[in-house]
């Protein structure tokens, strides 16, 4: 036995409840979907779940504007349900692992109810500040597009939202909110779940922000990424909570650079377990989403050579619920569907770190097919898209900033088979399911040797018997425009990985005796076919 921790180990899927799997045909994912679908997880062989926020909520952001923080969303079912999944779930060797959203709560949360009318002991729950002479506090942005200041009449004060104006960003500036969350967080963990993946919690602390002493900045974000004091909060809500139950954490940290990232996740500070960067996820993009760029994958390749690198430990995801879909992406969706969903998931379970992998990933989903605005759902979608008409931005512009990074594209519902609406829902579902789901669905792949959903399960079962995948240290071997290669080690054993991301062929830099191919070759040819990826094994001579 060795004393990795399980989180080293184990590949983590996520689920977005809402477009997993309807049991009740009300067109909305739920958890006795979830585990109808158990027995598929195992099979593909996951550690652990993560689910997105089942938590009561308005929806404005799709549960991340949570409610209450301690019941489950009607529409998902209720407490005892979740009391199944997570036992159910064990049974199959598969640990539960909840969304914290505590950077915000809902607008409709008791909490801040009673804080606007400034009812103890919440009257200091939110960031409420007067502004001057009709004046927002500061111009910070939002993330969602929007100013970050809303006035409530009620109270008579702005409070502070970094994301929609239903979702007031809470004070940690106050020990209440601190002791607050902690309950929030046992109440979990004593129900079983094995952790949590912390959203956006590098920008939870804003340093003061003096009424009416403002600094005019470029973003705001210089007022609130991973300060002190959010460095401090993190090592009390560990050193109270998460150390006591060995609970997980994986902090989801905006702008986030390899240093801020070493001191989160720095084991002696005892903060998080782990964090997701962004900068892979901007390498089709000026920093911000929104300015599109082309796709190189030398840029990427780089960026994970980088994050490999320099952190002891990281996690790997290519999509979320955030994220269009990679196969859309970083591989071609169209002539080499298969090829490159299968070159990704090579990437995606062989690089050093936990391995995130997000519901229809495994089959290869792709973005949506949406034909206009008429059936986006998403706030921030919704959001950009007037902003960009404010701006008079062409059409054809805005819709293509919609159509390749809108949040929908993942969050189309999952396709279970060719029956209607794929096999999510009986019912109309919350979000259109794409129209390729005859072609690309569970039911179609299961049974198919070369698909790629038996890729992911080939590899994955590969991954959970290596310790070299699972605990060997990376090395770069090769990085040339589309062609990556990389070697892991330990013990006296080495693989190497050769990952092609180009639509031609390719010298093969590598060579060994071949572990796995998503062309099926026996042995490593001398070029690479497009999108080829191969795992080949080598004896390390000392
Ligand atoms: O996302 C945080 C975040 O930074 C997002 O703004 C992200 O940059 C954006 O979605 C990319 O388009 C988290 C959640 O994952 C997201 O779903 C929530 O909307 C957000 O926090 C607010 O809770
Ligand atoms: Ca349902």
């Amino acid at each position: 036995m060795t004393d990795t921790p399980w989180w080293k180990r184990k590949i983590i899927y996520q689920i977005y409840p809402m477009s997993f799997c309807d049991s009740n045909g009300d067109g909305i994912g739920d958890l006795p979907g979830i585990i109808s679908r158990l027995d598929y997880l195992q099979r593909l062989g996951v550690g652990a779940l993560w689910l997105s926020p089942v938590y009561p909520s308005p929806n404005k952001d799709n549960g991340y504007d949570i409610s209450d923080y301690c019941e489950i969303h009607p529409n998902y079912g209720t407490l005892a349900d979740m009391d199944r999944l997570i036992a159910e779930a064990k049974k199959r060797d598969i640990r539960i692992i909840m969304d914290l959203v505590i950077n915000h709560t809902s607008d409709r949360h008791e909490w801040f109810q009673k804080s606007r009318r400034r009812e103890e002991p919440y009257t200091d729950f939110y960031i409420w500040r007067k502004g001057e002479k009709g004046k927002k506090p500061t111009n910070w942005g939002s993330f969602f597009g929007e100013d970050c200041w809303e006035y409530d009449d009620v109270r008579g004060e702005y409070y502070l939202h970094l994301f929609a104006k239903e979702q007031p960003d809470l004070n940690y500036h106050n020990e209440k909110v601190i002791a607050a969350i902690e309950d929030v967080m046992r109440f979990w963990l004593d129900r079983g779940v094995a952790g949590f993946r912390c959203d956006v919690i590098n920008i939870i602390y804003k340093e003061a922000i003096k009424n009416g002493r403002w600094r005019p900045a470029l973003t705001g974000c210089e007022y609130y990424l991973s300060t002190p004091g959010c460095h401090r909060v993190l090592h009390r809500l560990n050193r109270d909570v998460l150390s006591r139950y060995d609970a997980f954490t994986v902090g989801e940290t905006v702008f986030v650079t390899p240093k801020m990232a070493d001191d989160l996740v720095n084991p002696q500070r005892e903060e998080l377990c782990t964090v997701f960067s962004f900068e892979h996820m901007e390498t089709d993009c000026f920093k911000i989403k929104w300015f599109l760029r082309k796709f190189k994958p030398d840029r990427f390749f780089a960026c994970l050579t980088k994050w490999q690198n320099a952190l002891p430990w990281n996690t790997v995801y290519f999509e979320n619920h955030d994220q269009p879909r990679s196969v859309s992406r970083y591989g071609n969706d169209a002539e080499y569907h298969d090829q490159s969903a299968k070159a990704l998931a090579t990437l995606l379970l062989t690089l050093r770190g936990t391995p995130f992998l997000y519901e229809g990933e495994e089959i290869g989903m792709t973005n949506f097919d949406f034909p206009d605005m008429e059936k986006v759902r998403d706030v921030e979608s919704i959001n950009i898209w007037n902003m960009g008409k404010r701006l008079h931005l062409p059409y054809g512009l805005r819709w293509r900033m919609i159509k390749t990074k809108s949040r929908d594209n993942a969050r189309t519902p999952m396709q279970w088979d060719d029956s209607i609406n794929g096999g999510f829902s009986a019912g109309t579902p919350w979000l259109s399911v794409n129209g390729n789901y005859p072609r690309i669905n569970v039911k179609r792949q299961e049974d198919d040797p070369g698909s790629v959903l038996s890729y992911y399960r080939k590899l994955i079962a590969f991954r959970n018997g290596s310790r070299v995948l699972q605990e060997g240290d990376f090395t770069e071997l090769y990085r040339k425009n589309d062609v990556y290669a990389y070697r892991r080690a330990c013990d006296g054993e080495a693989l190497t990985i050769v990952i092609s991301l180009a639509e031609g062929e390719r010298k093969n830099p590598a060579s060994g005796e071949v572990v796995c191919s998503n062309y099926g070759r026996e042995t490593a040819p001398a070029r690479l076919a497009p999108y080829e990826a191969l795992i080949l094994r080598e004896v390390v001579r000392r």
